[in-house]
């Protein structure tokens, strides 16, 4: 039978046009099989088919404008499918009007449940299955109210508290409260025991501990300037050295591998284990943060330098928690679209108390627990230190945390006091130490630190006399022995046990720590712990002997390593666990296969001119998404980000296509269910739909970027943004992303200080380009035209995940509509694009005087009109080249000028701007749409008179005529400054320019456009 396969809802547009037929009449289609592809002015969508069967007749041609409910094509389905026509809804009005009837209907009756009269409360006898005996329930509800009535609701409100503290205290599952007392989490009846043999497990931590003050030392007493840090590892030791020993798991054919994001610096910490572990050797020790020659080891966490073995840039704080969370989400992104099995595998994360200042390290924790990342586990070492003293001198930063994670929905598990606390508490019958322990806030906890148990005793235990009593048979050594949560393995594990089992909500393990532990008086609990890098041979002496490392004191002066033989127990033990475990960590390996660059030819239709029609390189580049999306073998891995701009860019169609990635689905119908571009949620959806975040947006492209070496799975993250909202808003993530050796693209999308015309100041991207240009790995072009595009894409994808190489792409799209020209066929056009510039138009009638026009992005339009207008009103000659990126033309000249410099007896290479423009005619000027800095670039590099123009300066608001004209890269300024270039050049006569100036009204005043 036939059916009519009509436009559907499309929203506001109406006459919109077919600008690609996907089928043929005769063609077999399957339900939901694209069939056309229609567009706005701001964006293309393709419309599916909503049954299968065989087209009989197609009645749309490309060119055609169509709107809602005409009729695209005629097909031959069965009885049983959904016939098209129904699928929209027929009478729109009736059906809002039946809607609205109905709520009203419950409105009433929520008014009429509002008018009830409320009874006076009683005690209400609770039967349930849970309350094993009702009378006494009633019992104590009673004496609720009698306290209510009596002493009013502030009393009831302590003794609740009262209450809920005790049972805690007893081990019950109390309810949500933002904060507990300040004492373990896990009741000590409830913890875990490891099956590790302790003895040695500290014996090898000794020796870490020990290796990894001394590889700081050593470096110091080399070269002072080295730097390095001992403290927070000697803090942190415990932390890791449980985690390596028992819970962390490798990456191997078997299994994908935890991933753990360790604090940036305690980065000596990894290297002595991995010392141990045999992994690098004392020559390698010896150049740590030495990395100019082959084989040293960087300061911090950096895969960009030590590519086989670190896998998480950390060290500028704050980017570690945010990275963490993403990449714990995506995750099970990959998961839940089934592009990666679910193997339990965890997201570790090492935090300094410290760090958690940065509102990055806290700006997603709810992102973490919406999603219930129970992959994901944040350690922080809570040492009450950061750099210059006290992360809080007069508050309590575990209490802090607790409350904040505790309020986003975190399952927060608190390790503050060790195993030597455990007797004191079982016996604190008054409750008097808790409570010394609840009102110590950390300044006098890290000063108890610094000094002896004698201190301890008169200024902690001696403030009731309940206290005082109940270690009056412990001497000031055993005081002094009193140890914290983050220092005891039996704690920490008992912790870690917790946190990996836990389901359904991430899990912050918030640990308290000594900064400097075991270091003495150099530097244990005092303010200048973290600067501490260099210890004197008492200080060494003191360290070797609070850890019983076997060195004599011959060793120690010599700040010998110590390494106990490939037989020793120690030795055994350690390579022992790490198999167990699967193998070493930190190790970075990739196994990825490459993605098939698509064909040449899949975006042949960008190479057509599009005559009249005119588009904006943002759709340009929608549409070559769309095209991608039929390839198979790119399809499933492209990960479209977008920080809520899905509509600014006309990505919408993305929606319906190929969904929002919503780890639960969508458990509402949207508003817009009807249309094609309806806001659908999937949990296989594709799309990562950030909103307002660009950080997290970014977390999320450094995530998939990375997901050939911590998934095995090479991806191609494709994130848009408001140009102005992109490198500088997240810079120091990109560079963390370039660290990272992430592979993707960065479409900085709205550019150009001018193109961008009514939103003013602060979203008009003058200098993106200029930031780009910062990251050694990145590439950046600002093409104009939509070919340009294609073939920098293309390329892009072919390089990145075809090639493997470790680069990524910044590309500029803008939302001028324009036409578009045909590719020229010249061989050299390709290469021109993507080396950075090639000749795109000659005008060459008078032969006479002659100029060279370099411009870039929307500007070289401008550029092009005026060169038209220089040849048609004054007989000059031009040559326009497009400049796709000043940047890479710069990286090449710079190349070349140091071989030249460098090789003065060899013939000297040419860069390729030099190729292009050496044996050109007339002076140059150019231009873009960033500050006059990014075609400057190039300027050494040709030897003749060169002058640019760009947008320096504030943007504002108005219309792009206005602003190019305020900023001097119109047309009419490229043909004044054109022509007073060549009277500065004597080429012309210098009236020619004045006439010009005059002409256009050039403000020639100093008009400060700041
Ligand atoms: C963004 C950023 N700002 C500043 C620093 C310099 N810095 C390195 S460590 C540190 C103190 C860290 O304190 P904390 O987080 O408590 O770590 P701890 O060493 O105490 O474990 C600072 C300020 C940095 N690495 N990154
Ligand atoms: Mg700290």
């Amino acid at each position: 039978m036939s059916e009519k396969l009509l436009v559907p809802d499309i929203g506001d547009f109406e006459n919109v046009e077919v600008i690609e037929l996907l089928v043929k009449e005769g063609q077999k289609i399957a339900k939901n099989d694209p069939v056309v592809t229609i567009e706005s002015d701001k964006s293309s969508v393709e419309i599916p088919s909503t049954l299968s069967g065989t087209i009989e007749t197609i009645k749309v041609k490309v060119g055609d404008k169509v709107s809602k409910g005409d009729l695209i094509l005629n097909i031959l389905g069965s009885n049983e499918e959904y016939s098209p026509t129904k699928t929209i809804p027929k009478d729109t009005e009736n059906l809002i009007k039946e809607a609205e009837k109905s709520l009203e209907k419950k409105q009433e009756q929520i008014i009429h449940t509002n008018n009830i009269e409320r009874k006076k409360p009683e005690i209400i006898q609770v039967v349930n299955d849970s309350d094993i005996d009702p009378l006494e329930t009633s019992e104590w509800l009673e004496s609720l109210t009698a306290v209510i009535e009596k002493d009013g609701n502030q009393r009831a409100h302590y003794l609740i508290k009262e209450l809920i503290n005790k049972a805690y205290m007893e081990g019950a599952n109390i309810p949500y409260t933002q904060n507990t007392p300040y004492i373990n989490t896990i009741p000590v009846n409830e913890e875990k025991k490891s099956n590790g043999d302790q003895n040695i497990e500290r014996r090898i931590r000794s020796l870490i501990r020990w290796n990894s003050a001394a590889m700081v030392v050593r470096a110091n007493k080399k070269f002072p300037e080295l730097g390095g840090h001992i403290g927070t590892f000697a803090s942190a030791a415990t932390l890791y050295d449980v985690g390596m020993n028992h819970f962390w798991r490798a990456k191997n054919n078997k299994f994908g591998g935890d991933l753990i994001y360790f604090q940036g610096h305690s980065a000596p910490g990894m290297y002595a284990r991995a010392f141990l572990e045999g992994r690098l050797n004392e020559k390698q020790l010896d150049s740590f943060r030495q990395e100019v020659n082959p084989g040293g080891l960087s300061s911090y966490p950096h895969p960009w330098l030590m590519p086989n073995f670190w896998q998480f840039p950390t060290v500028s704080m704050g980017l570690g928690p945010m990275l963490a969370i993403y990449q714990a989400r995506y995750m099970k992104y990959l998961i839940n679209r089934g592009l990666i099995k679910d193997e339990g595998r965890k997201v570790w994360a090492f935090l300094g108390d410290g760090e958690m200042d940065e509102p990055e390290s806290l700006g997603a924790i709810g992102l973490a627990a919406r999603e219930k990342l129970d992959n994901l586990i944040f350690v922080i070492n809570c040492n009450l230190q950061r750099l210059d003293g006290p992360v809080r001198g007069n508050g309590k930063i575990i209490q802090e945390l607790e409350g904040i994670f505790r309020g986003a929905g975190w399952n927060v598990i608190k390790v503050i006091w060790g195993s030597y606390w455990d007797p004191l508490l079982a016996n604190d019958k008054t409750g008097h130490l808790i409570k010394v322990m609840n009102e110590t806030v950390d300044g006098e906890y890290q000063a108890m630190k610094a000094r002896d148990g004698a201190y301890v005793r008169e200024k902690f235990f001696g403030k009731y006399p309940e206290t005082k009593e109940l270690i009056s048979s412990l001497s000031d050594k055993d005081i002094w022995r009193l140890n914290r949560g983050g220092h005891d393995p039996h704690k920490v594990f008992a912790a870690y046990d917790k946190a990996s089992k836990n389901i359904g909500s991430p899990t912050v393990v918030i640990a308290k720590t000594i900064k400097g532990y075991g270091m003495g008086k150099s530097g244990e609990s005092v303010n200048t712990t973290h600067q501490t890098k260099k210890l004197d041979i008492d200080d060494l002496m003191y360290y070797r002997d609070r850890f019983d490392v076997p060195l004599t004191d011959k060793q120690v002066q010599n700040i010998e390593y110590y390494k106990p033989d490939q037989n020793s127990p120690e030795i055994k033990y350690i390579k022992e666990r790490r198999l167990q475990l699967g193998g070493f960590i930190p190790e970075r390996t990739t196994y990825a296969k490459p993605i098939k660059a698509p064909p040449k030819n899949i975006f042949d239709n960008m190479k057509e001119s599009t005559g009249k029609k005119e588009m904006s390189t943002t759709m340009a580049l929608v549409r070559m998404l769309t095209n991608l999306l039929r390839d198979k073998n790119v399809a499933s891995r492209l990960v479209p980000i977008i920080p809520d701009e899905a509509r600014t860019f006309g990505m919408e169609g993305f929606f319906q296509k190929i969904g929002i990635y919503a780890h639960e689905g969508q458990k509402y119908e949207p508003e817009d269910s009807a249309q094609l571009s309806s806001y659908r949620e999937e949990k296989s959806g594709q799309v990562l739909e950030e909103g307002i975040n660009e950080a997290g947006a970014m977390s999320s492209w450094i995530a998939a970027g990375t997901s050939y070496t911590n998934h095995d799975i090479e991806m191609i993250p494709i994130y848009l943004f408001y140009s102005m909202f992109g490198f500088q808003r997240i810079g120091d993530f990109a560079w963390a992303g370039a660290d990272s050796q992430s592979r993707g693209f960065l479409i900085g999308a709205t550019a150009g200080r001018t193109t961008l015309a009514g939103e003013g100041l602060q979203h008009q991207d003058g200098h993106s380009h200029l930031m780009a240009s910062t990251i050694p790995n990145c590439k950046s072009y600002d093409p104009t035209f939509h070919y340009e595009l294609a073939t920098i894409f293309r390329e892009g994808l072919k390089r990145m995940h075809e090639k493997k190489e470790n680069i990524f792409y910044y590309i500029t799209t803008m939302n001028e509509n324009y036409p578009h020209p045909a590719m020229p066929t010249e061989k050299s056009c390709e290469e021109g694009i993507l080396k950075g510039m090639y000749k795109i138009k000659e005008f060459n009638k008078y032969k006479k005087t002659k100029i060279q026009f370099l411009g870039s992005g929307t500007i070289l339009r401008e550029m092009i009109a005026g060169a038209e207008i220089l040849q048609k009103e004054y007989q000059i000659d031009s040559e326009v080249w497009s400049v796709t990126s000043f940047n890479e033309l710069r990286r090449d000249g710079l190349e070349v000028e140091r071989y030249n410099l460098l090789n003065p007896e060899k013939e000297p290479k040419k860069s390729y701007v030099e190729s292009c423009l050496g044996k050109t005619e007339g002076p140059i000027l150019a231009a873009s749409d960033y500050m006059r800095m990014n075609s400057d670039q190039i300027r050494p590099y040709i030897n003749k008179s060169f002058y640019s123009l760009g947008t320096d300066g504030f943007g504002r608001s108005d219309t792009r005529k206005n602003l190019r004209k305020f900023f001097e890269v119109d047309k009419e300024h490229v043909v004044a400054y054109g022509l007073s270039v060549l009277a500065k050049e004597q080429l012309i006569a210098s009236k020619y320019a004045q006439e010009a100036i005059k002409k256009y009204q050039i403000d020639t005043t100093d008009n400060n456009r700041k």
